[in-house]
């Protein structure tokens, strides 16, 4: 094995959906954002208490950047909007808009770029979601954020 074959190449993953700037990244373009630290513990179902540090951009802040096509002067416009997370394996999770807007319930949800001082540059980022007590939202290896916003009420 040559030396640099051990070097995993970075991951990458799509921010699309409806965003005036679709595009394709890789952890490293995180890194441009304002990185935040959170420190969390989450119980699973599966192997009890876990406790991770993670560093990177509010998931807010990487998705404002690509551009969500609401308008921007109309809050309640905002409100239709879903953000679907999904992993590598297949695993996902789908957040509102409204969660982690910082004008309704401003969760400082997280868009890792390392766990535990190790960086993801090799397996995509990591949602992290502080405030839950369960880990199954923690998804790691993101390979795509959709942002989606069709809903609305039926009959509206
Ligand atoms: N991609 C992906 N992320 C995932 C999961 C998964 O199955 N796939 N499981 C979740 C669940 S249920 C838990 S409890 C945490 C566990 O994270 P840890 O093993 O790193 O502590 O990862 C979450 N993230
Ligand atoms: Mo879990």
């Amino acid at each position: 094995m040559s030396p640099t074959s051990a070097i995993a190449p970075p991951a990458r993953f799509t921010v699309s959906g409806d965003v005036l700037r679709p595009a394709c990244l890789a952890v490293a373009d995180l890194c441009a954002l304002p990185l935040r630290r959170a420190q969390v513990s989450f119980e699973c179902a599966t192997s009890g208490v876990r406790h991770h540090r993670f560093e990177g951009p509010l998931l807010y802040d990487v998705l404002h950047t690509a551009g969500p096509s609401f308008d921007p002067a109309r809050r309640k416009d905002r409100l239709r909007f879903l953000i679907a997370v999904t992993g590598g394996d297949g695993h996902h999770t789908v957040l509102s808009w409204a969660e982690i807007d910082p004008d309704f319930g401003n969760a400082p949800v997280l868009l890792a770029t390392r766990i535990d001082d190790t960086p993801l540059d090799p397996h995509g980022p990591q949602l992290v979601v502080p405030q839950d007590r369960c880990g199954a939202r923690h998804i790691s290896g993101v390979t795509s954020l959709r942002v989606d916003g069709r809903y609305v009420s039926p009959g509206s």
